[in-house]
Order: structure tokens, then sequence, then C-alpha cells
């Protein structure tokens, strides 16, 4: 990894880039994920790379889906494992769910080093190998998912996920958490719960609220999912957005 020393005004930002260019050195990571990325650190800058209020009311809605889920599963792709591989574990044993290793510009090699990095990190039950089912609709590979992991689930968290496959898996009848900093995307917009947030924070703070709210053993949860409108939500993101950009002083 480059050097980037702490006092750097974008120490994170740039230590995120180096995450991601050491996941695609490792085979983890496709070159196509550092543009993805790219994307998405635009929008950081837009939304001040801090989590919004409708992000928080999204995390606050996700936690919900996730812990009344009959059967959950997080899917993992090449910029979610260099990005969150952490996280991602740590909510998969919170919630007892399974992570399934799904990618876009699939190749085997790939997803085998997605799976290994994640059960080297301590991870129990990696699907996405068997890939013995597809998305009803979608053409490219990651209609590929596996008949007990996302084919079967009710609800799915999709991190930087297709709009294409999100919608096709809200047409299977799944709820679906994406998180996507691009609060205009097709996933966005498609998605049961979006949280528009950096992955890593979005994640670090669905692992509190869904800690929290095991310890409340779930007071309040139905009212909480009634409420929300991911429409409504993507709207006040924006607001958000035009907010601060109305106040920013150059
Ligand atoms: O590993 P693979 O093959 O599955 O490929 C993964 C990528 C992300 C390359 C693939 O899924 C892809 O092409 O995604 P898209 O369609 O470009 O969508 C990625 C979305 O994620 C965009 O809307 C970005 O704004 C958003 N995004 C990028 N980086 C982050 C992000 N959202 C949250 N946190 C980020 N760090």
């Amino acid at each position: 990894m480059f050097r980037i020393p702490k006092t750097h005004p974008r120490y994170e930002s740039l230590i995120k880039r180096e995450k991601l260019v050491a996941g695609m050195e490792a085979g983890i990571t496709s070159k196509q994920g550092l543009i993805a990325h790219g994307r998405g650190e635009a929008f950081d800058y837009l939304i001040g790379e801090r989590t919004l209020k409708a992000a928080r009311r999204a995390t606050e809605a996700a936690a919900v889906l996730l812990l009344t889920a009959k059967k959950p599963v997080i899917s993992v792709n090449g910029n979610v494992a260099a990005l969150a591989v952490k996280e991602v574990i740590e909510l998969s044993e919170l919630i007892n769910a399974p992570l399934e290793v799904n990618v876009f510009y699939r190749t085997e090699e790939r997803a085998r080093r997605i799976k290994a990095l994640l059960e080297k990190q301590g991870a129990e039950k990696v699907l996405g190998d068997k890939a013995d089912a597809r998305i009803p609709g979608i053409e490219h590979a990651r209609a590929k998912v596996d008949r007990e992991g996302i084919y079967s689930a009710d609800v799915v968290l999709a991190p930087l996920e297709d709009g294409d496959r999100c919608e096709a898996l809200v047409k299977m009848g799944k709820k679906v958490i994406t998180i996507d900093l691009n609060p205009l995307s097709r996933t966005s917009r498609h998605a049961t719960v979006s949280i528009v947030d950096d992955i890593e924070r979005a994640m670090k703070n669905l692992i509190s609220v869904v800690e929290d709210k095991k310890k409340k053993k779930g007071e309040g949860k139905a009212n909480l999912l009634d409420d929300y409108d991911n429409k409504e939500n993507l709207k006040e993101v924006i607001k958000e957005i035009v907010e601060r950009l109305k106040g920013v002083e150059l």
C-alpha cells in the first residue's frame, strides 16, 4: 500500500482508494470496481462525507427488516470485500445470515478469492460457489445465485448492487436493502430500503443499530416499517444534499 500520512486532510478517502487498489491487486476487486468507486466518491463529496439524517432513518428500517426476516442473506461483491470485509462478517453473525459471494464481472477465480478472504477473516457460512439457480429476467452473471441463498431469501442486503437485478429481486417478492452513495441510481430507486451512504459508514451504523435493537428485544419494530417510505426518504436525501450545497462557503 502507498503510505498516506495520517495528517493528510483527505486521509480516510485516500485509504479507501488504497484498500481498493490492494483488493484489485489481490484479485478480489474488479478493475471496473475502481471506476464505480470514483462515482461513489463524487457523491460522497456532495453529501459531505458524513451520514445524512435520511440515511439514519433508512438504517433503522433496514435493521428492522433484517431482524424480522425469516431468511436474510448478505450479498458480497469485490468492492464490498475490499472495503468492509470485517463489517459484513460481524453483521452476518449478529443476524445469523449467510454471506453470498455474488459478482457482476464474474470470474470463478475472483469469486473463489472473495470466498477465501471471507473465510480467512472468520466468516462461518459463505455461499456463492454453487450458483445453482438464476434470477429470472436477468441475462448477466449476477443472475447466478445459490438456491439456498439469495434465491430463496426473503430479505437480501445487497450493497453496491445493479439496478436491474435489484428490480428483479423485488419482483421475486424479496425485500431488498441497498447501500449506494448515489440516491438517483436505479438501485436506490427500486430497493425496499436504500441507505445512501458510504459502505463502511453504513455498515458500522447498521451493526450498531442492530445491536441496539437486539438489546431492546424488538420494541416498536412493526411501526417503524409502516412509517417508512423509500421514495420519500430518497427525496429527503436529495433535500439534505441541496441544503448543504446552498450553504457551502467557497
Ligand atoms: O465485484 P463486482 O464484479 O460485482 O463489481 C462491483 C461493482 C461495484 C463494480 C459493480 O457492481 C458495478 O458496476 O456497480 P455499479 O452499477 O457501478 O454501481 C455501483 C454503485 O455503488 C454506484 O451507484 C456508486 O455510486 C456506488 N458506490 C461506489 N462506491 C461506493 C458506493 N456506494 C457506497 N459506498 C461506496 N464506497
